[in-house]
């Protein structure tokens, strides 16, 4: 072939390529940006933003060593080794009941349960394996089944948790970062692992009542995989359209999804490292986080946050308009340790008298501030003043005039000075600061 030839050959191949990629980029964009969210999906984001509050549960198999959710891959287990432990799983003292009301006492709206962690192990009678708890376990019965009635007799919704990182299913191939000591073959068809995880998500939202949503977590294993999330979308879409779809996938949303969250930390914030690429959009926003340092359960873990901490926490979120996410890791016998109990009541009880300032609201009109955030519904804009040492605050001025201030927690006058040009000034007398959160009320003049 003569070397003009050659040249011809490979320059139009060049120009295949890149019509190829002109077709294929839009089209995928405009296939993935295809997605419009039912009107019941809208709602459901609505009725998420004023939740405002939630319980995460990290739960399974892996709570009998007690050494957190990870502990497959930390401690090196192989498949054989780990397959002892649903034996030594017999939750008798679990109760649904008591799950639930103390989710509600907490002041909590709904509940994200791991329906399958990275173990690949399925809290719920899956028709497609039996590695789950029905067939595996000694309990033989469906936890979240069990979850899902309770969850609708007392008015709580329930999103289901779900793994798209398998450390154990044998189609999970190529492997990801993780999961590398399984004694796993090295070969793997990795489509009929999405296929079986579809057919498990279809189980899911088809078995247990309405969901609330499908919390997905493990994409961040394998970043570049064809994870087709289009389809196992469109699936969640079309069995539940007022599913919220999320995935803690640690990047910006991609179309399809309904919420953004993010891991240990604020919205826009990376303390923890887990959201270095994760930019705030325009979805609501939750940010979720553990009372001790475990998703899991961890007995060694005595790291607990305190309740103010906990509610500091909550009262930033609602400033961030996000929603909080607090974890428990229940215990192999199916109670929730007694640590996490006591912290989930006061919270609750602190939500009884102050709730008005969170469920419901926005994030409010200033950004948030060393000394606080601020919360808004209708003309009311929430001070929540939780570390400022003097006596007097002054803030940018607020987007409409300033009608009344008053402290939030015995309505008694707070003294302000509004200055046209330089902002707004409160005074906060030592006799009415709050040890966990000052609150002072705004009504403004206009919504
Ligand atoms: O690896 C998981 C971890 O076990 C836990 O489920 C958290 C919860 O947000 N998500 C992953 C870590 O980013």
């Amino acid at each position: 072939m003569t070397s003009r030839l050659r040249f011809h050959r490979l320059f139009l191949s060049l120009i295949i390529i890149a019509m190829s990629s002109l077709i294929i980029a839009p089209a995928l964009s405009i296939a993935q940006s295809a997605y419009r969210p039912a009107s019941a999906n809208l709602e459901a984001r609505r009725w998420f933003q004023e939740a405002r509050f939630g319980l995460f549960i990290h739960w399974g198999v892996y709570s009998v060593l007690s050494k957190g959710e990870w502990v497959m891959n930390n401690d090196k287990m192989p498949i054989a080794d780990y397959e002892k432990l649903p034996a030594q799983f017999n939750p008798t003292e679990f109760d649904p009941v008591e799950w639930v009301s103390l989710a509600k006492a907490a002041g909590m709206k709904y509940i994200t349960i791991t329906s399958k962690h990275h173990d690949g192990f399925a809290m719920f009678d899956s028709k497609l394996t039996d590695w789950d708890i029905v067939d595996r376990t000694p309990y033989k019965k469906d936890v979240l089944k069990m979850l899902a009635d309770e969850c609708q007799k007392q008015g709580i919704k329930l999103f289901f948790y779900y793994s798209q990182l398998d450390w154990r299913h044998p189609d999970y191939f190529p492997r990801g970062r993780t999961g590398l000591t399984a004694g796993r073959g090295e070969s793997g068809e990795w489509f009929k692992y999405i296929d079986f995880m579809d057919g498990q998500l279809r189980e899911l939202l088809t078995n247990y009542g309405p969901i609330g949503g499908i919390w997905f977590d493990g994409m961040w294993d394998k970043p570049k995989a064809e994870w087709r999330v289009e389809q196992t979308y469109k699936l969640i879409h079309e069995l539940q359209p007022a599913a919220l779809v999320g995935s803690n996938h640690h990047i910006k949303p991609i179309p399809g999804e309904d919420f953004q969250m993010f891991e240990k930390d604020l919205p826009g914030h990376n303390t923890a490292g887990f959201n270095e690429q994760s930019e705030v959009g325009e979805l609501p926003l939750e940010t979720c986080e553990t009372i001790n340092n475990a998703w899991g359960y961890n007995a060694d873990d005595k790291k607990f946050k305190s309740t103010k901490d906990l509610i500091h926490y909550l009262v930033r979120a609602a400033g961030y308009n996000a929603n909080f996410l607090l974890n428990v890791g229940p215990m192999p016998n199916g109670k929730i340790q007694p640590e996490f109990v006591t912290r989930l009541k006061d919270i609750g009880q602190w939500l009884e008298k102050n709730g008005e300032t969170i469920y419901g609201t926005r994030g409010g009109p200033l950004t948030p501030r060393p000394w606080g955030v601020t919360t808004r519904k209708g003309n009311k804009v929430y001070l929540h003043i939780i570390n400022w040492p003097d006596s007097v605050l002054s803030m940018p001025k607020m987007p409409q005039k300033v009608k009344t201030a008053k402290f939030f927690k015995d309505g008694s006058k707070v003294e302000f000075l509004e200055h046209d040009k330089y902002g707004f000034f409160i005074r906060i007398p030592q006799t009415a600061v709050d040890e966990i959160d000052t609150i002072v009320v705004l009504e403004l003049a206009g919504q």
